[in-house]
């Protein structure tokens, strides 16, 4: 890093205050003046009432698959398919978290955690999908959110992470249609009336980017179909149109100051050198990759590029759906574990996309390859592309093979390394101005890892599945002491 000369007889300037220059200043004064100089050395804090969390989803923790009156979801249709999850895995079970929520409440409380991130399962709330609520199905998230509140812990809460309830799918298709959007919007706006009193952030969809993809396009994920692409276009359509119709329901029907956003897995693009050009080009693309559902949210239009590639596939939609689909956020939320490289290359849309070399590195889940760096340039690009003023990291974490040792411990220290790299990165982030409010980490205890089962474990907490024995991981000593820090050592 190249400082100038003003620059430099500032740090030293400060610097040789020292300590014994302070007590002369009045408390708030030290307490700034301090700031200053840590500001200035580089100690690797975040900003004052940064929200340190850690995020979980109902069908990958809770278990409890039929009670009170909880019916299937796609998620418990597919798991039970022969062949489609590793082991024939399913979150019958699972951690069982339904009933060991208030343990899990203390896991938290021992980390230190100011938030906690968890999804609410629609099929407990409308067994039905729509229509007759369940009032058995809300007392569990009542419970949660009041032991939540008892320990200090603000509950953020996602009203889809993937479980649709399965009647949707077998009466509309699921988000092939619109009925699913609209039977979607009407259970948010209800479950927002019912909780917002107690929850102040909520995001409507985790990740339109997985279970779209996923679920209809290449089948890997549940319903398990692959539709001709006119008919996945348009699903596509269907999500972020419900993601819109859910932000209108809820702000009609939550407390007055309800904030809603939402979690996208959009495509982190990373200037592959942090170069004048490749900057803009990284940009650029995150525009055009992303258009089908964070640019049109933040947008409201298609991208050209996008209809174009689409030419006679491309979905059937009215101003009316735009302009709900584009409803002001109050906050944006991004799950990054990936980076994508790109580059500027003088083509007419400007930036390629450079791929992996076989030799890349990653975490045990080889989708999973490490670019630190997508901490910084995932928020700075929502930013300055957006104007997004409130952003969370909504999820980050890493798979690692999580074997006890002898003494009973999980020695990630792979994990270890990934967050500490990741998090300077977000550091960065929050020390250039960036507005990161806050960051989840996935996940607070092993869990169902959809299509791979139980088989990649993302934890803080190693969980032995037989006896439901939660154990702090080394990661979870890390996290702890970076929390207590509120930075980096
Ligand atoms: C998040 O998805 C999810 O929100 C969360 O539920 C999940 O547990 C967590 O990540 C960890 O995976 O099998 O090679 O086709 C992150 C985005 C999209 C990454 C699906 C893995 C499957 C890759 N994920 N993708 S592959």
């Amino acid at each position: 890093m190249k400082v100038s000369r003003r620059d430099f007889a500032k740090i030293i300037g400060t610097a040789a205050l020292g300590a014994s220059a302070i007590p002369a200043l009045g408390a708030e004064q030290a307490e700034n003046k301090q700031a200053e100089i840590k500001q200035q050395t580089g100690a690797r804090t975040f900003p004052n009432g940064f929200l340190w969390g850690s995020a979980t989803a109902s069908y990958q923790v809770e278990g409890a698959f039929n009670e009170d009156g909880r019916t299937p979801s796609i998620w418990d249709t597919f798991s039970k398919t022969p062949g489609k999850t590793v082991d024939g895995a399913t979150g019958d079970v699972s951690t069982d978290h339904y009933h060991r929520y208030k343990e899990d409440v203390q896991l938290m409380k021992s980390l230190g955690v100011k938030t906690y991130r968890f999804s609410i399962s629609w099929s407990r709330v409308f067994p039905d999908g729509t229509g007759k609520p369940n009032p058995k199905g809300l007392d569990f998230y009542n419970k949660l959110l009041d032991e939540l509140l008892k320990n200090d812990i603000q509950p953020f809460a996602t009203l889809y992470h993937w479980d649709l309830p399965q009647v949707l799918q077998d009466k509309y298709g699921g988000w092939e249609s619109r009925e699913t959007s609209e039977a979607f919007a009407n259970y948010a706006g209800y479950t927002a009336e019912k909780l917002s009193d107690r929850v102040k952030h909520f995001f409507t969809i985790n990740e339109f980017g997985a279970f779209v993809e996923l679920g209809y396009g290449i089948g890997i994920h549940a319903p398990g179909i692959k539709l001709p692409r006119d008919r996945f276009l348009q699903t596509r359509h269907h999500a972020v149109l419900g993601h819109g119709l859910a932000v209108q329901a809820i702000r009609a029907k939550a407390k007055a100051g309800t904030k809603i956003g939402l979690a996208e897995n959009m495509a982190i693009c990373c200037p592959v050198i942090e170069t004048a050009d490749h900057i803009k080009a990284a940009e650029e693309a995150t525009r055009q990759i992303n258009a089908q559902y964070m640019t049109v949210i933040q947008e409201g239009k298609y991208t050209d590029l996008y209809l174009t590639n689409a030419g006679k596939d491309a979905p059937k939609f009215t101003d009316a759906d735009l302009k709900a689909i584009s409803s002001r956020l109050d906050f944006v939320g991004i799950n990054i574990y990936t980076p994508t490289y790109i580059r500027a290359d003088g083509s007419k849309q400007g930036f390629a996309v450079v791929p992996h070399p076989a030799s890349y590195p990653h975490m045990a889940s080889p989708w999973l390859t490490i670019g630190p760096e997508a901490l910084y340039w995932g928020p700075r690009n929502v930013n300055k592309l957006w104007g997004e003023d409130e952003i969370y990291i909504t999820e980050n974490g890493c798979s690692s093979s999580d074997i006890p040792a002898a003494d009973g411990i999980v020695y990630d220290t792979d994990r270890v390394m990934y967050l500490r790299n990741y998090l300077s990165q977000l550091q960065r982030a929050a020390s250039d101005g960036i507005p990161v409010k806050g960051y989840f980490l996935w996940s607070l205890l092993d869990n169902f890892e959809w299509a791979d089962g139980y088989t990649n474990r993302f934890g803080l907490h190693y969980v032995d599945y037989k006896t439901q024995k939660r154990t702090p991981k080394l990661s979870a000593a890390l996290y702890k002491e970076i929390i207590a820090r509120n930075g980096l050592a």
